[in-house]
């Protein structure tokens, strides 16, 4: 069952309500044949379908899921039964304000809309005062307004998720009072989430760099790339996040060197255990806004391996600001796991052509790393009122 938005209010106002829709199975061309089961979902909210009210169906069984939002908005999907989808049982797959999709249809949207926006009925309808051209979220997103309520939906297959969600922004959506059955297996979501604290102290050697004396490389912590003789990399009074002293790094990329061309510091080795989950933060400034920086844990053995966690850019502002990265150590086994692998170290690089680096406050710590579920429920979901 199908319907789209492209003139934004096509959809609006309509109800698909107590269908029992079942083995949707598709037919396409993949691979240099025509198959089927193929790319099929029960209800198909496609192409910014806004306003629909899908409630109380049973939709079972279709290869790629029960229901998919596309860019849809606005949209209530309530007391619905989903049984058997293939790949995930529900899809939700949003727009961002660089999306060809959007950009080409929204004047297409903007003119429609704006033909009945004054008219009582339209404006009644779910979140008809906004605009169009006001409807992209300051991160780029545009997908809001749907709310998922007292459905109760289940998986059969080993493989399948139970959601799949893309450019889709958990706080402007609800998704409430839904009974979910996996057989018993975890539910995956493929959302990850960093839950509470394990080490009660800073894993980092002198992270908040108090140790040590002004002018000189901060105690427990080492050139590893020094591109110039003269590169200066220091404890600073002058300016600090925490304490009395913070490390200062000076700007000297060699820009026509290839590779190790920009100052770089580590903190001496430390054990960590493997196949656990840590968050590295620090705080960052820098003398002039747009520089980049670079924080990340890394692990190696000369001519044996080198493992780092990622992602380790950072763009850093005139304002101190507090950057944080989550990751695993590899377990033995995993990817980028090597027989050596024991000690760690916290290296921070500087790749500025011009001004000055400062860091304080780098803290590591082991945490809790929330199930696919647990991280589901913990989104900042908008509360609706049942
Ligand atoms: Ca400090």
């Amino acid at each position: 069952m199908y319907t789209g938005g492209r003139d934004w209010l096509g959809s609006r106002g309509s109800v698909i309500r107590y269908n029992y829709i079942h083995d949707s199975l598709g037919y396409g061309f993949k691979d240099g044949r025509w198959v089927s089961p193929h790319y099929a979902w029960g209800i198909y909210l496609d192409d910014n379908a806004g306003g629909v009210d899908v409630i109380g169906n049973v939709v079972a069984r279709a290869i790629r899921g029960l229901i998919h939002l596309h860019n849809g908005r606005d949209n209530r999907v309530e007391n619905n039964v989903f049984i058997g989808g293939a790949l995930q049982q529900i899809e939700c797959s949003g727009w961002t304000a660089t999306t060809s999709d959007w950009t080409e249809f929204l004047p297409t949207m903007i003119k429609a809309y704006e033909s009945v926006a004054e008219q009582p009925a339209w404006r009644a309808m779910r979140n008809m005062h906004i605009h169009p051209s006001k409807a992209v979220l300051s991160d780029g997103k545009i997908m809001t307004g749907n709310v998922f309520l007292r459905n109760i939906v289940m998986g059969t297959d080993p493989q399948t998720k139970y959601v799949s969600v893309h450019q889709f922004p958990f706080e402007h959506n609800a998704w409430d009072y839904n009974l979910v059955w996996n057989g018993g297996r975890p539910v995956r979501t493929g959302q990850l989430k960093a839950g509470r604290d394990l080490s009660d102290t800073n894993l980092a050697p002198n992270g908040s760099f108090e140790d040590g004396r002004p002018g000189v490389m901060p105690t427990d912590w080492h050139w590893l790339i020094r591109p110039v003789p003269t590169a200066t990399a220091e404890l600073v009074a002058e300016d600090r996040s925490g304490g009395r002293l913070a490390l200062r790094m000076d700007a000297a990329l060699v820009a026509e060197q290839p590779r190790d061309n920009h100052p770089t510091v580590t903190s001496k080795g430390f054990e960590l255990p493997l196949g656990r989950h840590f968050r590295l933060s620090a705080h960052m400034k820098a003398t002039q806004p747009n520089l980049k920086a670079s924080l990340m844990l890394q692990s190696y053995v000369a001519n044996a391996y080198f493992w780092a966690s990622t992602p380790n850019e950072i763009t850093v502002g005139t304002e101190w600001k507090n950057c944080e990265f989550v990751f695993k150590t590899p377990a033995p086994g995993e990817k980028g796991w090597h027989e050596q692998m024991r000690t760690f170290n916290v290296r921070v690089g500087f790749r500025g052509a011009q001004g000055s680096l400062f860091v304080d406050d780098i803290t590591l710590k082991e945490i809790e790393m929330l199930d696919e579920w647990s991280a589901w429920q913990a989104m900042e979901w908008t509360v609706t009122r049942t």
